[in-house]
């Protein structure tokens, strides 16, 4: 008998291509363009529903990148991919003029961990450039994120929060159902007090009605969980995480290692199917 296998919903991946000098996962190792461009390809050929592209590292401690570096790294990478692929572009940047280049070079999503407060005129950008916004929680900001985090019920702050920051973007014209939200796992918490309730509780992000993008990747809490595993030895615990969101109803996963997390997610989905 030949049994072709099911097609059953999960969470679209988000493979993670790193344009910095300075990523924490990836240590640089793709700036150069051809070789993003090589890893962006890889991730393709790996199953990846969307690319998210970077050019500044948002990792704790991590100095700013001007507008214009992220603009020379970011655009000849976006105007090559799209000249061979369609698949849907994502760039994670704060900076208004940083998205709207990336736009108009053929990216599809702003993916923006400030949820549009860095600038002023980031809420007018997103809606003017009509494009699809990731509004991401983080406490403080990259420098300084991890200093003393503090909360008193971080799920419902952190629900509360991005529920506002979408009334903000609508208020400003951004289409509702251009709208993402993302908990911002390891965006000022405690790797353990903070995330995992943050991870137990994704459930209440869904329920706020917005599709939920999760990024917990190689983060620290692995290695917390796991101590001594290096960044690129947290693969297991990616794909924990990413099966939790998954069973949770998040819409998409960022990770660094797509092909294993898309066989994770289609076999998670096809034993639920097969109840
Ligand atoms: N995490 C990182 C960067 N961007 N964007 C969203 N929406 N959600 C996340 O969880 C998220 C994000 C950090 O991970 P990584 O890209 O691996 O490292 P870097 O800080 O070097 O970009």
């Amino acid at each position: 008998m030949n049994v072709s296998p099911p097609t059953l919903a999960r969470p679209k991946v988000m493979g993670i291509v790193n344009a910095t000098p300075d990523s924490f996962s990836d240590g640089g190792r793709f700036l150069a363009p051809e070789a993003a461009l090589a890893q962006a390809r890889r991730l393709i050929a790996d199953g990846a529903d969307i690319l998210d592209i970077g050019a500044e590292s948002t990792r704790p401690g991590a100095d700013p990148v001007p507008a214009e570096v992220e603009i020379e790294r970011l655009v000849p990478l976006i105007k090559a991919l799209r000249a061979e692929s369609d698949v849907p572009i994502s760039v994670d940047t704060m900076k208004p003029q940083v998205a709207r280049a990336a736009m108009a070079a053929g990216a599809g999503i702003w993916n923006d961990v400030a949820a549009l407060r860095y600038a002023p005129e980031s809420l007018a950008a997103a809606a003017e450039l009509g494009c699809e916004v990731v509004l991401m929680h983080m406490q403080g900001e990259p420098r300084t994120m991890q200093a003393e985090p503090r909360y008193d019920d971080v799920v419902a702050e952190v629900a509360a929060f991005l529920a506002q920051r979408a009334e903000a973007a609508m208020a400003a014209g951004v289409a509702r159902e251009k709208i993402w939200l993302d908990p911002g796992i390891g965006f000022g918490k405690h790797p353990l007090r903070h995330n995992l309730p943050l991870l137990a509780g994704l459930d209440r992000i869904v329920a706020l009605g917005f599709p939920v993008l999760l990024g917990a990747s190689r983060k620290a809490f692995i290695g917390a969980l796991d101590p001594g595993a290096a960044v690129d030895k947290r693969l297991g615990g990616s794909i924990a995480a990413a099966l939790a969101g998954a069973s949770a109803g998040v819409a998409a996963v960022r990770v660094h290692d797509v092909r294993e997390t898309v066989q994770a997610l289609t076999v998670q989905a096809a034993i639920a199917g097969g109840r």
